[in-house]
């Protein structure tokens, strides 16, 4: 892993920097304002300081000699906030339990060992290696602990095992020997940002790119979250923009949608078929983004997918992005039966809805890990358009290590 960090005026400078040096593939781990101190703050004004990352297997242009003088975890990390804390006070606790009933053990086996033992003038170098020793295996006692800890907090997180463990075999064979509970903390905190990416938001799509579907189960949210972002962009960004739904099947649905497009002064356009959908395109002509509301349909049922692949495929691949909502209350069973259906027939960014319907959010980094789809939005409640978010890679590490439902 390397780490990095930038400088800039403001924040977009500080990760315009990163990206030049690392490339588009860096991750922002960590973003602040730094004051100056002291006599110099009369004269200095505070600037904006990003810590970048980069997993050690994606090319970096810099030279090797340079990559390792910067591979190193930026001290802020050894304290990941308070939440963290717990968890390291945790783990010393354990980890001393440990290792005070080892060392028992061990003097006990090295007593026994002594009386069975005949005399001998090495005895003093013996006793010394011995001390050498018991110390290094208590150091990797500690490790092992520590990260068999972590371990358990991932699984209370509803973290996969597979995916528990590949991070875990990750962090061990990376640990130098003699890392501190910190460092193993924020090497798995760091590692966890890094393996969830960074987030994709509608601001950072390509300027071709007008249509914008949302496809998922039913009842997942897939309408509020439309209603939550259209908001946002009509509101606040005073984006031109327009609705669209295909979901026919109840006229509940278009009404609910209608509702909103009221409220939000948007026209709403109702499509039957995917060649209506093509048709609309050149009424759509005078508006910067279409949001496309479908039906929910059952990843089980072939025909309904095969009807929601039509509607995507009316709309070429660069004019379009799709978004698939989940809800984070679903069973990680069924969230890989359902992407497994979706992934067959198109890609997509994820957004998770129903977060405050689950403490264990482990979900949203296994679907990352199975599918490699970028995370984008996150929601947590019926207000619209409160209770949604961009995916905030640190605060779900963060949230994963303090093993959920505690949050
Ligand atoms: N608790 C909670 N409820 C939500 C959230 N998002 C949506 N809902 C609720 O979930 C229910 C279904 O929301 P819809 O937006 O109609 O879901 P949908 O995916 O469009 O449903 P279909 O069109 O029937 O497939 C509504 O009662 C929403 O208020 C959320 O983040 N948290
Ligand atoms: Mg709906």
């Amino acid at each position: 892993m390397i780490l990095q960090k930038y400088q800039g005026t403001t924040e977009n400078e500080a990760v315009e920097a990163a990206k030049r040096d690392l490339g588009e593939s860096a991750v922002i781990m960590h973003r602040r304002i730094v004051k100056p101190k002291g006599f110099y703050k009369l004269f200095k004004k505070p600037y904006y300081e990003v810590t970048a990352g980069l997993e050690e297997n994606i090319t970096y242009k810099k030279e090797a000699k340079e990559r390792e003088s910067v591979a190193k975890p930026p001290q802020e990390e050894s304290a990941i906030e308070q939440k963290l804390n717990s968890l390291a006070k945790l783990i010393e606790e354990q980890v001393a339990a440990t290792a005070s009933s080892s060392k028992e053990s061990a003097s006990l086996k090295n007593d026994l060992e002594a009386l069975a033992k005949e005399p001998s003038e090495d005895k003093e170098k013996d006793t010394e290696s011995k001390d050498i020793q018991e110390e290094k295996d208590m150091a990797s006692e500690k490790r092992i602990a520590c990260l068999q800890l972590i371990y358990n907090q991932l699984l209370a997180s509803e973290v996969d095992e597979t995916y528990a463990n590949e991070l875990i075999g990750e962090i061990e064979g990376s640990l130098k020997k003699d890392a501190t509970i910190d460092n193993v903390l924020a090497a798995v905190y760091q590692k966890i940002v890094l393996k969830l990416g960074t987030p994709f938001s509608l601001e950072d799509i390509g300027k071709d790119v007008k249509y914008i579907f949302f496809i998922g189960p039913t009842g997942v949210g897939k309408t509020t979250t439309i209603a939550k972002i259209a908001s946002l962009f009509k509101l606040v960004k005073k984006t031109n923009l327009a609705l669209l739904t295909a979901d026919t099947y109840r006229i509940a649905a278009v009404e609910q949608l209608n509702t909103y497009a009221g409220i939000l002064s948007v026209p709403l356009k109702v499509v039957y078929s995917a060649s209506e959908l093509s048709d609309a395109k050149p009424e759509m002509d005078g508006f910067d983004m279409v949001l496309i509301d479908t039906a929910g349909r059952s990843h089980k049922n072939k025909e309904q997918t095969e009807d929601i692949k039509r509607f995507i495929d009316a709309i070429p691949e660069n004019e379009r992005e799709v978004f698939l909502v989940l809800s984070a209350a679903t069973k990680y069973k069924d969230l890989v039966r359902i992407v497994e259906t979706y992934s067959e027939f198109t890609g997509f960014k994820l957004i998770f809805t129903k977060l405050d319907e689950t403490g264990a959010i482990g979900c949203m980094f296994n679907v990352r890990m199975l599918t490699g789809a970028p995370l984008s939005y996150m929601t947590w409640g019926q207000q619209v358009p409160d209770d949604i978010g961009r995916v905030d890679a640190q605060a779900i590490a963060k949230q994963l290590l303090s093993g959920g439902d505690n949050t």
